[in-house]
């Protein structure tokens, strides 16, 4: 039942920013900190209307703001499966929000009722579940406070709070709420199932320590949640004597993301602050990581003649590709069968979306920036769809014919007589790919799920970063951002790699990026920024700062 005269006096007290527009955009909400109030308070009921609307299954709300700076927050919904709220709810979170903002507290009422009958939510059956979570945000409680300020009075929600844990750790709860029975799912859950696995994994190859691969893995935590969470986390593994934490402070959340983390790694392509000096000292063969804030992305770098090597999203999806098709091959599981593809963005670096095509032999999609649009790819495409963005976003979805052909190959080898199971390197690839998949968090991309599968893929093939990163060399790129009067104008067709608006600028650019060997150029506006952004890539870097000049010019002659 839903207690709608309780909600005039939350509403009265939490709902303190008037005509104020929000956006339920890529990534959930997300703004200052002190303009949240009114978002986390109608996200709540929100997540209450979805979870009803699955018949009372857990929906998992987390608050955070990812890379952004310490002073910005945000929050989105989770869907019962673990994956990102359903897209066409996402107005239904932006409409709810603004009309709290702007309008009265019976219209927002009504709004409520309106989304009830719409979506034929049955509000007088089971009750709501709820699964919440935040990063380590100075802002974090007070919000989570505005949030649970709904759940309870209005829907007799049941809530558990797991507290501060990273995004995609709350993903992979949500998910688990709704298969297990709830007393047992905690953190935990998330350590025991990823642990055990990567062991597992290890243990088919009688691992060691990190194989003589590499000597230490140095992680940059960004000064997040992702600290303690992977710092307990990987205590408990075999190697953690050779796993060292920098940036790990996340106890001064006024540091988040600051000079540090995969954002700024990947953006800066360099060290972030804070490495200490042994670490970096001539002949250590060491391999570095970065975190962002909530630890839902992951970039990898090394050193060597003294030279910062990134080894970003691109990379990390061509060395699983590699891995997952070698293993195919040697399981003897024919290709048609199991149907391995990369899902990438516009963003790619043209070498890795060559090296896929014309060395691995995979086919490739191209969608548009944000999870989103990658993980449906990946889900729909694929029977092995591994999807990144180049920034460290990222995971790989196995389907159920995946699972299904591995069984069955499991199974042939069990029939043949006098096979020494150990021995036999077709049960190994298939032991392999069903542990590999389960190191993987297939809810959503988790910089601890990649890492182990980078390391994993790593010792169990005997590479080093320098082997890894030299499989193709990125082309020269450049990624900048100009502010325009209005980013609206930029609209874009062929998965954001061209302009249909302003009229006639596409073809100009064409003729400036067909000037270049190996030219390609994009523009498409921000979905987090009041910019447009302009990737440029080429055979030389002086080319490319030149075209992405020429572009940034052209872009702004025709602005005025
Ligand atoms: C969001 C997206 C990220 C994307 C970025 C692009 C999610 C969870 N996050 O952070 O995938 O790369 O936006 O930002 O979808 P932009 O539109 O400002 O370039
Ligand atoms: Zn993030």
């Amino acid at each position: 039942m839903l207690e709608f005269h309780a909600l005039k006096p939350l509403y009265d007290s939490q709902c303190q920013t008037r005509n104020y527009t929000y956006t339920y955009g890529t990534a959930g909400f997300r703004d200052h900190a002190d303009v949240l109030d009114t978002v986390m308070f109608t996200t709540g009921i929100v997540a209450a209307l979805r979870s009803l609307k699955h018949n009372g299954k857990f929906v998992g709300v987390m608050i955070t703001a990812s890379h952004n700076p310490p002073q910005d927050n945000g929050v989105k919904i989770i869907e019962p499966d673990g994956s990102m709220l359903l897209q066409d709810w996402e107005p239904i979170a932006t409409k709810l929000a603004n009309i709290a903002s702007n309008e009265s507290f019976d219209n927002l009422v009504n709004y409520i009722r309106d989304i009830i009958q719409e979506q034929k939510i049955d509000i007088h059956g089971s009750m709501a579940h709820i699964a919440v979570g935040m990063d380590s945000r100075e802002s974090s409680p007070r919000l989570m406070n505005c949030l649970m300020s709904t759940l309870e009075p209005i829907f007799n929600a049941i809530v558990i709070n797991h507290g501060m844990l990273t995004t995609p750790q709350l993903h992979y709860l949500t998910s688990c709420h709704n298969e297990e029975d709830i007393r047992n799912v905690s953190i935990e859950t998330y350590n025991r199932n990823f642990q055990s696995t990567f062991k597992k994994l290890l243990n088919i190859y009688n691992i060691q320590g990190f194989n003589n691969c590499f000597d230490n893995l140095i992680v940059d935590c960004a000064n997040g949640i992702g600290a303690p969470q992977f710092e307990r986390f990987s205590s408990l593994l075999s190697q953690s004597s050779m796993i060292k934490f920098t940036n790990d402070n996340y106890l001064h959340p006024e540091t988040l993301n600051e000079s540090c983390g995969a954002d700024f790694v990947k953006t800066r392509q360099t060290l972030p602050k804070g490495v200490p000096q042994e670490f970096l000292q001539d002949g250590n063969n060491n391999l570095y990581c970065s975190f962002d804030g909530d630890a839902d992305r992951i970039v990898f770098y090394y050193i060597k003649d003294s030279k910062f090597h990134l080894l970003d999203g691109d990379k990390i999806a061509t060395l699983f590709a590699k891995f997952l098709k070698e293993l195919l091959t040697t399981a003897q599981i024919p290709h048609e069968k199991i149907k391995l593809g990369i899902v990438q963005t516009a963003y790619a670096n043209g070498s890795s979306t060559n090296y896929v095509k014309t060395k691995l032999n995979c086919p490739t999609s191209c969608t548009k920036t944000g999870v989103k649009h990658l993980h449906h790819e990946a889900q729909t495409a694929y029977d092995i769809g591994i999807y990144f963005e180049a920034n460290g976003h990222g995971t790989i979805l196995f389907s159920n014919k995946f699972y299904q052909q591995v069984q069955s190959c499991i199974d042939n080898i069990m029939e043949q007589p006098n096979g020494d199971l150990e021995k036999d390197e077709r049960w190994k690839a298939c032991e392999t790919l069903l542990l590999f998949s389960r190191v993987i968090n297939q809810t959503v991309g988790d910089a601890i799920a990649d890492l182990l599968g980078v390391i994993a893929t790593l010792l169990i093939t005997k590479s080093t970063p320098d082997q890894w990163d030299n499989e193709y060399t990125d082309l020269p790129n450049l990624l900048s951002k100009i502010v325009v009067p209005d980013r609206n104008l930029f609209k874009t067709t062929d998965q954001e790699r061209k302009l249909t608006s302003p009229p006639g600028l596409q073809a100009k650019m064409d003729t400036l990026i067909n000037k270049i060997e190996n030219g390609r150029a994009f523009v498409r506006a921000s979905g987090t920024e009041d910019a447009v952004r302009i990737y440029c890539e080429g055979s030389s870097i002086n080319e490319v700062k030149k075209l992405s000049q020429d572009i940034a010019d052209l872009i702004l002659k025709d602005a005025k």
